[in-house]
């Protein structure tokens, strides 16, 4: 029997989830892109996961999609791409955008292709010094997928996002870091150890303040400000009501640390 394509490991509110085909570079194949799907799905109905770390076993954190699966020798020469990011990867990169919960990528070595910008779909990408991100596509006549062409452009602008797309090489984590394009490089050695620190303060916060931010984040972009401000009223209308901002405040006026409901619910 083949090993597992995910791990997960749940402690105090942290889910901890490994993509594991390490001889692979943790490349994605049907078996571990249905169980990111489930597992995503899953944990966002847990009430007990309050935070997610994704990050690859072995050296690489994910090679994107497994080309071994692609030979066009057995599929064809002109098989239907749109089929597979229809049915697997942008549902699964909506659901990681989409989570109302803070999703942390601990990228420990190359991440490539679709892998690249899965984990630029997390809310905080934490890499490894000897981390790279490779928009590997250009090189197999591909376009940046999985949500790449998006992150690259919104984050980066055009100039950087042409150039890493067009041209197709590794970009340096340091590089990555100082750009904007991911939240921070660390010592490859301590990676794990930064992360899970990142995820113990998120799950200490506000769940449903760090939920609503995620959203109103998101729609800041698509939106005039007369039109943001109204979601900031609406999601802060939300906020208001849910109970964690009276113990908030009342945690200040007592001048004591504030104890949030430690459910995502
Ligand atoms: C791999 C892979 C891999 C299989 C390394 N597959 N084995 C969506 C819609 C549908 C179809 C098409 O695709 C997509 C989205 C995509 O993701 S397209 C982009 C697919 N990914 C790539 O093109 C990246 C291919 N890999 C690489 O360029 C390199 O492996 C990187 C730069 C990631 C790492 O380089 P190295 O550190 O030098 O490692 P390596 O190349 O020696 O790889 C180690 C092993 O992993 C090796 O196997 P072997 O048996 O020789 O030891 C590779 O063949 C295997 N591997 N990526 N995507």
């Amino acid at each position: 029997m083949s090993a597992q394509p995910l791990l997960v490991d749940m402690t105090d509110g942290i889910a901890v989830v490994t993509l594991n085909r390490p001889e692979r570079l943790n490349a994605f194949n049907t078996d571990m892109l249905s169980a990111l799907a489930e597992m995503f799905a899953r944990l966002r109905e847990d009430a007990d996961c309050l935070v997610i770390v994704v990050t690859g076993a072995g050296r690489g954190f994910c090679a994107g999609q497994d080309l071994t699966t692609r030979d066009p020798l057995l599929s064809g020469p002109t098989p239907d791409l749109g089929s597979t990011l229809e049915t697997h990867y942008n549902p699964l990169i909506l659901a990681i955008r989409d989570l109302p919960k803070p999703v942390i990528a601990a990228v420990n070595g190359p991440a490539a292709g679709a892998g690249a910008n899965f984990a630029l779909a997390a809310d905080f990408v934490i890499a490894a010094r000897s981390a790279s991100f490779l928009q590997a596509f250009a090189r197999i006549g591909l376009i940046p997928d999985a949500g790449g062409t998006w992150w690259l452009t919104h984050h980066l602008g055009e100039p950087r996002a042409k150039a890493l797309a067009m041209l197709a090489e590794p970009l340096k984590a340091e590089t990555a870091a100082e750009w904007g394009l991911i939240h921070r490089v660390v010592d490859d050695e301590t990676l794990m150890e930064e992360a899970m620190a990142l995820a113990r303060r998120l799950a200490a916060a506000s769940p449903v303040a760090l939920a609503l931010t995620k959203q109103a984040i998101h729609t800041a972009s698509e939106h005039a400000l007369a039109a943001q401000l109204g979601i900031e009223r609406d999601l802060q209308r939300q906020a208001g009501q849910a109970g964690d901002f009276a113990e908030g405040v009342a945690a200040f006026l007592e001048k004591r640390p504030a104890r949030f409901r430690r459910t995502a619910r």
